[in-house]
């Protein structure tokens, strides 16, 4: 039993990056083209023309991030595959020099204590595959599932964790219906068909995974909005039912309970009637899995838009409906906000992992992306000194802490991120890192957040500052 002030001694610590945020070698041992390559070449689509290479060039230096995680003490490291290194043309003939690059990292992680959590999927699409349709087109959910086979035949023996689709909200809306991620498609109704083909993805892929027979532990990684209403105003709550329907009761909805939810359907029968469902399909997308990853970073507060609010510039993690629905706009509550102009709400922490603890009928929660962008620099002293970052895990971990305590499965937590790295439309310009990394030197620097979160991690407890 834990002390009050401590967290569960089987609490698990870790860290998560994505492929295609830190890896760069974006050409090399016979890796194909990613969307995000694609979009990250075309002119005006990311900040500063920043592509995928060098990123932290972890490909090449992943034994010595290992041994950064080693010294921040952490029991588990989430990481994303890259479809395109395993299989360039996104199905036919796998490369096995891709797959031996993650070979080669679930076995150093191994040996060094780590526990590896594989994500299958973080955006990094085939490009092969979004030439025929991506992932508006059904047939982008069956080749997901092969891919999924190839990966876990690989890798099962020795990965235990798997996630099949990270935040499929970013994937189906920021991708296919505001354009602001790759593929960088304008077209509501292929988003509505993104998202349910994203599920039957992530359902093939669970059973693809469990079919291999090695002992697994399937989930997938959600970014579930905590949406509030800005006020008791008919046309404030009007406006947060239906942003929580197409921000999350979408998702959610498939995943635990079989079916779409009705009010949605009727929201956005004008743009899809979703004809693209097909018998079994969510048979397939609600067969149980044993975790739910939620990655939480700000809250959003919606106001009926006849309302005469100044909407706030939000996008990107927490973010609009993109759909631009008239009946709603969002608006800011004048919280401190991070660099990336997200506010800083703890409290949405807690209320998330509440909600999703009683939807998803008990099963295992983890906190698989959580963290800020601050402007950090390296001072004369050659550390990196982030008190607000340090502030603000502080505040989200006393919350998840709250909930571990109030009973809510709450079983683990990954730092977003281990590494500075892409961060998607914003480029180099935005830092997650809890390690600094300079992109001309490839030097790494543990951040004063980082010496603070290994203390935490070893002791389960929150240090002294
Ligand atoms: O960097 C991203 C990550 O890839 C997905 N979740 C949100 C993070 C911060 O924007």
């Amino acid at each position: 039993m834990s002390k009050p002030d401590d967290f569960p001694e089987d609490f698990l610590w870790g860290a998560a990056t994505a492929s295609f945020q830190i890896e760069g070698a974006t050409t090399a041992d016979g890796r194909g083209r990613s969307i995000w390559d694609t979009f990250a070449e075309t002119p005006g689509k990311v900040l500063n023309g920043d592509t995928g290479d060098p990123a932290d060039d972890h490909y090449h230096r992943y034994a010595e991030d290992i041994g950064l995680m080693r010294a921040l003490n952490l029991g588990a490291y989430r990481f994303s595959i890259a479809w395109p290194r395993i299989l360039p043309e996104g199905e036919g003939k796998v490369n096995q020099a891709g797959l031996d690059f993650y070979d080669r990292l679930v076995d150093a992680l191994l040996e060094a204590g780590i526990r590896p959590w594989a994500t299958l999927y973080h955006w990094d699409l085939p490009q092969p595959l979004e030439d025929r349709g991506g992932w508006p087109e059904r047939d982008t959910a069956l080749r997901f599932a092969d891919y999924a086979t190839v990966v876990a035949e690989a890798l099962g023996d020795r990965v235990g964790d798997w996630m099949t689709i990270n935040e499929p909200w970013c994937s189906a809306f920021l991708g296919y219906d505001n354009g602001h991620h790759a593929p960088g498609r304008r077209d509501t109704a292929a988003a509505l068909a993104a998202t349910h083909h994203l599920l039957l993805g992530h359902g093939l892929a669970v059973e693809a995974i469990r079919s291999t027979g090695h002992p697994a532990r399937v989930g997938l990684a959600h970014n579930q909005a905590v949406i509030r209403a800005n006020g008791a105003h008919a046309a404030d709550v009007r406006a947060a039912r239906r942003a929580d329907g197409v921000r999350n009761r979408i998702f959610t909805d498939p995943l635990f309970k079989g079916s779409y939810p009705a009010d949605v359907l009727k929201d956005i029968a004008h743009i899809s009637d979703f004809s693209f469902v097909r018998e079994g399909d969510l048979a397939t997308i609600s067969a149980p899995i044993d975790f739910l990853g939620v990655n939480y970073y700000t809250p959003e507060f919606v106001a009926g838009s006849d309302r005469g609010l100044d909407p706030a510039g939000v996008d990107g993690g927490g973010g609009a409906w993109p759909g631009a629905e008239p009946e709603e706009v969002h608006v800011s509550q004048g919280l401190p906000v991070t660099q990336m102009g997200w506010e800083i709400d703890p409290r949405g922490l807690y209320d998330v992992l509440q909600r999703l603890a009683g939807e998803s009928g008990g099963i295992d929660l983890y906190v698989t992306e959580n963290g800020c962008a601050f402007e950090d620099r390296v001072s004369e002293d050659g550390a990196v000194h982030d008190p607000e970052r340090t502030d603000y895990y502080e505040a989200h971990l006393r919350a998840a802490r709250e909930a571990v305590h109030a009973g809510i499965p709450l079983r683990g937590y990954f730092a977003w991120s281990l590494l500075d790295n892409f961060e998607w439309a914003w480029g180099y310009s935005r830092r997650f890192g809890i390690v600094y990394v300079d992109y001309e030197t490839q030097e790494r620097v543990v951040k004063d957040t980082g010496h603070w979160y290994a203390e935490l991690a070893g002791t389960g407890r929150f240090p002294e500052r």
